[in-house]
Parts: structure tokens; sequence; C-alpha cells
């Protein structure tokens, strides 16, 4: 795995800041009411999407929790159908059923956002299972915050994983809160990836920097691929807003959270660039523009499809 060129550095730039666009629409369109249930947003969070999925092919699979638009959307989902899921439209990925919380698109290996805190993450140990039963080189990635740690899924799945040698990559975003729960209420230990030792696999904590995790997952994905067996990697991360869009925050102060907002994955990564002179004002106005049509598109693409009718309710069903 080589260092990533100027070409490559401008698209992890313009997926993270795609994630960001797209995610402020949609606390947009839910605020005004256009998006029913709930909605979770990854904002401050989008260098781990772009920085693994670089290194996935479509055959590769992922699978994500409540706040996995970001993995969507670095992963290649198509920004249309996918807002017209979340409107819960009948073009959407899932025919509007789904949701934010069950977004997938298994022809990308999006295998799906999970409600479910850990739920995710046997799923993914088994996609793993199946791709070295398989004898192929795919691997997966199942991607969870700190909260879900905790879980007996998490435990279970990273011991099997490491005693079968199976290609897949845990990758904790710990962004310190599970819902209202900051992590020492939750967790006696600060660092996660510290649980890797005892499963008998690598742990490794990265900050919330595209090029760091870019290089952490680009050593994990080769060993996966090479039989060399699964790999923890936390991120260290914020969580710019409430655990919901439409969560107040009460419990984490407003200190806290303008001290989340400070750091900014993406304008840390613009400054990067601008310094190196790989990104110029007029390229960021001009990626700003492509991402502010797209997202026009998707948006009117969603309004316009049509609900799913009730006599379409057992499509899709097995009982
Ligand atoms: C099994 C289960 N228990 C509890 C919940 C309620 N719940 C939803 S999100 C959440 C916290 C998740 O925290 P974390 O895993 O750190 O992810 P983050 O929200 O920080 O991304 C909880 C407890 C749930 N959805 N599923």
């Amino acid at each position: 795995m080589g260092k990533p060129g100027k070409e490559q550095m401008i698209e992890f730039y313009r997926q993270m800041l795609r994630i960001r666009r797209t995610e402020e629409k949609l606390m947009e369109v839910f605020s005004a009411g256009e998006i029913l249930g709930f909605l979770h947003v990854s904002i401050g969070q989008e260098a781990a999407p772009v920085g693994v999925c670089a290194h996935l092919r479509d055959d590769d699979y992922i699978g994500t929790t409540h706040r996995g638009h970001g993995y969507a959307i670095a992963k290649g989902i198509d920004l249309k159908r996918a807002m017209a899921e979340l409107f819960g439209r009948r073009d959407g990925y899932c025919m509007g059923r789904s949701g934010s919380m069950h977004l997938a698109d298994l022809s990308k290996g999006i295998m799906g956002a999970n409600g479910i805190v850990g739920g995710g993450i046997p799923i993914v140990t088994g996609a793993g299972f199946a791709a070295k039963y398989k004898g192929t080189d795919q691997v997966a990635v199942a991607t969870f915050g700190d909260g879900a740690t905790n879980q007996g899924t998490f435990h279970e799945s990273l011991n099997l994983a490491a005693v079968l040698n199976l290609p897949v990559i845990y990758l904790c975003e710990n962004n310190g809160w599970a819902e209202f729960s900051p992590r020492p209420v939750h967790a006696k230990i600060e660092n996660l990836a510290d649980r890797a030792a005892s499963y008998g696999m690598p742990g490794i904590i990265v900050p919330n920097d595209v090029l760091e995790i870019y290089k952490a997952c680009g050593e994990a994905v080769e060993r996966a691929r090479k039989g060399g067996g699964p790999t923890l990697i936390e991120v260290k991360c914020d969580r710019w807003y409430g655990h919901y869009v439409g969560d107040a925050q009460k419990y984490r102060g407003k200190e806290k959270v303008e001290e989340a907002m400070a750091k900014d994955c993406i304008k840390e990564f613009e400054a990067r660039l601008t310094k190196e002179k790989i990104l110029k004002a007029a390229d960021i106005e001009k990626i700003e523009a492509d991402i502010a049509a797209e997202l026009a598109e998707a948006l009117e693409f969603a309004r316009r499809c049509p609900y799913p009718g009730p006599e379409e309710m057992a499509v899709g069903l097995y009982v």
C-alpha cells in the first residue's frame, strides 16, 4: 500500500465534504418534517468512512450502525436512491421501508446499517467467515461506536474471528458517548483498542485524521486479504451533535459541544491540502458546487418518487 497521491487526497476531501453536506441537508429536511422516524448524523466523524472505504472493492463487505450514512456514501451508494429511501419512497433501496437505520445496497457490499447496538458486528463476522470459507480474498468491515464494545456480540465476534483467522476489520469510532452516557460510565478502560489483546489480534489507535485512518486501515485490509486475520482499530473522534437530531444534549453542556466542534477533521485536512498547494480556493468552490448540485438532484428525485402502496406491504416479506 503506497501513500495516497494528490488526486486521491483531493478525492478524500471531496468524499468527506460530500458526507458532511449530505447529513447537513438531512438535518434540514428532517427538522422540516420531510423525513419521519429517527435520524442520527455522523457530523465530525467523516474521516473514518473515507479512510477505510478507500481500500475496499465493491465485493468487500461493510456493516454499520444507526450512524451509518457516511459509510454507505463512502462505499458508493447512489445518493438519489439513498435519499429516496430516507424519504420513505418506493424507489429507495428497500422500497422506503428501511429508512436511515437499515439502509443497505448489497450490490456495493453495503450489508446494512443496524438499529440494534452491536447487531451488525456478528453479521459482518459471518460475511468474513463466508469469504474465508469460499476462499475469496474479500474482506469485511464492521463499524460501531464505543458503546457497542460492551455488547456480547462484540466479544463473541472478535473471539471467533481471531480463532478462525477471519478477514474482518473491526472499526470502532470512539466518540466518547454511548447515547447519553460518557465513556467512563460505561467502560472502565480509556482505550477500547486494548480489548484486542484479549482476543489475540492487533489493536490500533488512530486520531480522527483521514490519512492516519487510511494508513491503519490499509495495513489491516492488506493483512486480512492475505490471510493474516482480523484487526481492531479505534478512532478517537468527537460527535458534534446530539445522539439523534433533536437531542438538546442537556447532559453534555455547551462547553463540551463547542470543544468537539472546534476539532473538525474536514477543515484540518482542507488546511493541510491548501498549505501543501494541493487544493486552491477555486477547487474548493468547485467541489462545493458539484456536491450542492448532486444533492439538489437527489432531493428532487426523492420528493418526486411515489410512496409504496398498502398493496405492496407484503413484497419482500418472508414468512
Ligand atoms: C441492543 C440495544 N441496546 C440499546 C439500544 C439503544 N441505543 C441506541 S444507540 C445507543 C448508544 C450507542 O452508542 P455507541 O455504540 O457508542 O454509538 P454512537 O451512537 O456513539 O455512534 C443505545 C444504547 C439499542 N438500539 N440496541
